[in-house]
C-alpha cells in the first residue's frame, strides 16, 4: 500500500503546486454576472451581501448551506400568465413545473460557469427536492428565496406573500446561486411594492388562506393546495393502510383522486389551486387589461376560478372549512388529516405560531403557561388575544391557565394516542385553572 504522498495522484498534483480550494478575496463584476445569468435564461437578476441585514434570520443557515458564500445571486424566470391563469389544473401545473425546471436549469448553468472560473458555487434547488426528513418539526426548506428576493431589489411580497416583480408581476418563479466572492454591485429593496392592494387574490383563493390584512393561513393552503406533497401525501397513505379493504377505501376516495395521486407520483406533484398567483393583476407588463377593464376582468380571469366546482381539502373544525361552505357553498368541501403531526414537543412549540386558527380563536382571551418535563424539558407562554397568538420562551405574565406535562406524553395526547382522561390521572398532564380554557386552546389547533 503506497503513502499518501506516492499516490500517482498526489505526486502529479504536488509537482503542479497546490493551491486551496479557492484564493482570497475574489471580487466579480456585477455587469459581467448579470449578463452571465441573463444568458443562462433567468428574466432579472440582483446581488445581496451575506452581511446584509435582511438575511440576519437565515445568515446562519446559508452559511451552513455553503460556508464560503459571500453574495447569493437572486434571479427570477418569468412565467406564462395565460397558462397560470388556466381553470384546468392540469395546465397550471405543467407550467409550474416547466418553470421550476427553468429556474433549477438557470441556476445549475450559471454555477457551473462561475465553477469552471475557478470561483465557487452553489445553487439550491427550486423547492424540490427539500431535506424531506425533517418534516415535520422543522423547516424543510434550507433557503427562503423571498426575503432574498426582495432584498436584492427582484419586487415585494403582495398581501399574497408572494414576489410581485415591478414588470412581470408574480408570474415568476425565484432562485438563487450562492457565490465564494463578493460583487461590484448591490441592490437594494424596491422604493414601492408593486401589490396594488385590491385583494382578488382574497376574494379568489378556494380556502381563505390570504386574509385581506396580510395574514397567512399556512393550514388552510398548506392542507389544500398541497394534497398531493408532503404531509397530503402522508395523510392520504394512513387513510389507506387505516382503510382495510378496497371497498372502505373506495368509500372514502373516489377513482379520480386515486389517479390524480397516481399523475402526481409520475409527473410531479400537482398543485390544487394557486389561485392567489393567477388573479393578481400586478405589474407593468400585466396590469393593462385590468386598468382597462375591471368586470371585464373579473369576468374572465377571477370568476372561472371561485365558480369552478371541485373537491376543497380542509382539516376538520379550521377556519377554511367554515370559509369554503360559506363563501364557495358549489364546492365539496372533504375533511382530512393535514399529515404534518406532531412528533416532538419542539415541532409543537415551534410550529403553533404557524398553525393557529384565528377565527376558531374568536372570543378567547387567555395566557397559557405550559411547562414541559421529561427528554427535552422547555418552558413557553403562549397568548392568544384578539384573534392573534404571541408565544415567547419562558414563563411570563400570569398564566390563566397552567400546563405542566411530559413532553412526549404530551406528544401522544395530542396524536390521539393516549386519553385525555388517562393523561389527568396518571398525571401525565396536569393542568390549574380553568379546564374549558384547554379545549378552547385545542379549538385553535388542526392537530
Ligand atoms: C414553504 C413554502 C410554501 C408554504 C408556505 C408559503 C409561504 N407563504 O411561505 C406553502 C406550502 C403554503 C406554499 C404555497 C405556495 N407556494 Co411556496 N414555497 C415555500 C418555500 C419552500 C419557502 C417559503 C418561505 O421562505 N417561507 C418563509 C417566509 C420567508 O415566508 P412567509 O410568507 O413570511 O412565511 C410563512 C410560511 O412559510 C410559514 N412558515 C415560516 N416558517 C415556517 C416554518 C415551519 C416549520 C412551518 C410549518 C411554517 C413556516 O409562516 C409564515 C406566515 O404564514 C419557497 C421556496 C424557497 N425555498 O424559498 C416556495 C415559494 C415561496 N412558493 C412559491 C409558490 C409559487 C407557491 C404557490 C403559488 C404554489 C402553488 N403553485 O400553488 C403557493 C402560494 C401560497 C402563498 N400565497 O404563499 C414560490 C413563490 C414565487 C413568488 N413569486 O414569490 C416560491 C418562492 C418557490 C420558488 N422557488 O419560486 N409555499
Ligand atoms: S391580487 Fe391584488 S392584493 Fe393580492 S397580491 Fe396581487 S395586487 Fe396585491
Amino acid at each position: 500500500m503506497p503513502t499518501l504522498n506516492e499516490h500517482p495522484t498526489v505526486r502529479k498534483m504536488t509537482a503542479q503546486g497546490l493551491s486551496r480550494e479557492q484564493e482570497p478575496p475574489v471580487s466579480l463584476e456585477a455587469g459581467f454576472l448579470r449578463e452571465l445569468f441573463l444568458e443562462a435564461g433567468a428574466d432579472d437578476v440582483g446581488f445581496v451581501s451575506i452581511d446584509r441585514p435582511e438575511l440576519d434570520d437565515q445568515r446562519d443557515d446559508l452559511l451552513r448551506l455553503f460556508p464560503a458564500v459571500r453574495t447569493i445571486i437572486p434571479y427570477v424566470v418569468k412565467m406564462n400568465k395565460e397558462l397560470t391563469r388556466a381553470p384546468f389544473r392540469s395546465i397550471a401545473n405543467h407550467e409550474f413545473h416547466s418553470t421550476g425546471d427553468e429556474v433549477d436549469d438557470v441556476g445549475r448553468h450559471a454555477a457551473e460557469r462561475l465553477n469552471k472560473q475557478g470561483i465557487r458555487a452553489l445553487n439550491p434547488p427550486v423547492a424540490f427536492p427539500m431535506e424531506a426528513n425533517r418534516f415535520p418539526d422543522e423547516k424543510t426548506w434550507v433557503i427562503s428565496y423571498k426575503p432574498i428576493a426582495v432584498a436584492g431589489g427582484l419586487g415585494h411580497m403582495g398581501i399574497h406573500r408572494n414576489v410581485i416583480h415591478p414588470r412581470f408581476g408574480n408570474f415568476i418563479l425565484l432562485g438563487a446561486v450562492l457565490v465564494a466572492a463578493e460583487v461590484s454591485e448591490q441592490q437594494q429593496p424596491l422604493d414601492y411594492n408593486p401589490c396594488l392592494e385590491c385583494k382578488l387574490c382574497v376574494a379568489a383563493c378556494p380556502v381563505g388562506a390570504i386574509g385581506a390584512d396580510g395574514w397567512f393561513d399556512f393550514n388552510a393552503c398548506f392542507t389544500h393546495n398541497y394534497r398531493e406533497f408532503l404531509g397530503g401525501f402522508s395523510s392520504w397513505v394512513d387513510a389507506l393502510t387505516d382503510s382495510g379493504s378496497a371497498a372502505a377505501y373506495q368509500q372514502q376516495f373516489s377513482k379520480g383522486e386515486t389517479v390524480s395521486m397516481w399523475q402526481s407520483l409520475a409527473f410531479g406533484p400537482n398543485y390544487k389551486a394557486a389561485y392567489c398567483m393567477a388573479v393578481c393583476p400586478a405589474g407593468e407588463d400585466v396590469i393593462s387589461p385590468y386598468l382597462a377593464d375591471k368586470s371585464g376582468f373579473l369576468r374572465e380571469v377571477v370568476k372561472p376560478l371561485q365558480e369552478k366546482e371541485e373537491t376543497i381539502y380542509v382539516t376538520k373544525g379550521s377556519d377554511a372549512e367554515a370559509y369554503v361552505q360559506k363563501r364557495f357553498p358549489h364546492k365539496t368541501v372533504k375533511q382530512v388529516t393535514n399529515g404534518a403531526g406532531v412528533t416532538t414537543i419542539c415541532g409543537f412549540t415551534d410550529n403553533l405560531v404557524h398553525f393557529f386558527q384565528r377565527g376558531q380563536s374568536e372570543g378567547l382571551n387567555a395566557v397559557y403557561h405550559f411547562i414541559f418535563t421529561g427528554n427535552t424539558p422547555i418552558d413557553i407562554t403562549v397568548t392568544i388575544r384578539d384573534k392573534c397568538i404571541e408565544k415567547v420562551d419562558g414563563l411570563q405574565g400570569q398564566a390563566d391557565l397552567t400546563i405542566r406535562a411530559d413532553g412526549e406524553a404530551w406528544v401522544r395526547f395530542l396524536n390521539r394516542k393516549m386519553t385525555g382522561v388517562f393523561a389527568f390521572v396518571t398525571g401525565k398532564i396536569r393542568v390549574q385553572g380553568d379546564p374549558r380554557l384547554l379545549i378552547a386552546f385545542g379549538n385553535c389547533f388542526p392537530f
